[in-house]
């Protein structure tokens, strides 16, 4: 397996101003911002999801299904069948776990590519050969409560690592979908699974391009959490049964943590069964409900209608 270091990002649709994109290059994260209302009072409105340049508008489904982000669901209500076990990758053994790596030179130039340790915790020189996108506006949905900076993306030795750099309220989910079939998949807005504490999120009033369709998806409604089995809160789900999401195990399949401030997440790609050369990806702050989306979106989009996707990451498959 070659490395991801030329992994190649490009936009499927022209980058908008303000847009912070950075591949390669470290650059530091932006956790800066003014006080602005928890989603509660500022959510974002509901108008936000008009005008979009979807030509596939014509079946909007209900996503709304009701609030259920606090009732106690069995952790299996809606379990779909567990899917075989993949490879759990090795841990890398970091040292400097306290030391995020924005902003640090590449420190492993030269050493042979390594996988990810998958423990919430960015650390300097881990995510180096990632693909990396940055967005630097600043939150409207509360500083140091719904936060989103940062999408690393890495292919390596068969599966798919991904880094999220931010932070979410339990009353919400912080979601990345993930087009890796170019054959299937739905539009968010067209995905109709509302039991279980990510899955109206998932099936968010979200207009995507046209030339995308998701298959999977990985979410969270807390931070703090260290993978451990099937979770309701946290994981990655199978959407191709739009009305069943499918569950993954979050420790032994697609091995998940975040911290407080991160999240880590691997997955095969046998898994993700990829049919093109690339994948596609962005990633939304949601409400439980997948009414509103924070302001803040990987990768950059117009912070007024964060429901509606124009750019999306292109992630090559191997090199
Ligand atoms: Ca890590
Ligand atoms: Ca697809």
């Amino acid at each position: 397996m070659t490395r991801t270091q030329l992994g190649l990002l490009t936009l499927a649709f022209g980058l908008l101003p303000g847009c912070a994109i950075s591949a390669i290059a470290e650059r530091e994260s932006n956790e800066a911002g003014i006080g602005k209302p928890s989603p509660e009072e500022d959510a974002s409105s509901p108008e936000a999801d008009s005008g979009g340049s979807d030509d596939r508008d014509g079946s909007a489904a209900d996503v709304d299904g009701g609030q259920d982000a606090n009732l106690p669901l069995p952790p299996l209500q809606d379990a779909g069948p567990a899917l075989p076990d993949a490879a759990v990758p090795s841990a890398d053994g970091g040292t400097d776990a306290s030391v995020p790596d924005a902003g640090k030179p590449n420190e492993d130039a030269g050493l042979p590519d390594k996988a990810p340790k998958i423990d919430g915790v960015i650390e300097a020189g881990e995510w180096t050969t990632a693909t990396r996108i940055t967005q630097s506006e600043p939150t409207n949905w509360g500083v140091g409560k719904n936060q989103l900076s940062d999408l690393y993306a890495k292919v390596f030795d068969g599966r798919l690592y991904i880094a999220l750099a931010g932070k979410v309220e339990a009353q919400n989910a912080l979601v990345l979908y993930v087009d890796s079939q170019s054959t299937g998949g739905s539009a968010p807005k067209d995905l109709k699974d509302d039991t279980g504490q990510l899955d109206n999120a998932i099936s968010a009033a979200l207009t995507i391009p046209s030339t995308m369709k998701v298959d999977f998806a990985f979410g969270v409604r807390a931070m703090g959490k260290w993978g451990a089995g099937l979770d309701d809160t946290m994981g990655w789900r199978d959407l191709r049964d739009p009305e069943n999401f499918a569950w993954f195990d979050t420790a032994s399949v697609a091995p998940s943590v975040c911290s407080l401030d991160a999240c880590e997440t691997s997955i095969a790609l046998a898994t993700l069964a990829p049919t093109g050369v690339s994948m596609l990806m962005f990633a939304r702050i949601l409400t439980a409900t997948g009414d509103a989306a924070s302001n803040q979106t990987l990768p950059y989009d117009a912070p007024s209608n964060p429901l509606t996707v124009s750019n999306v990451l292109t992630l090559k498959v191997d090199n």
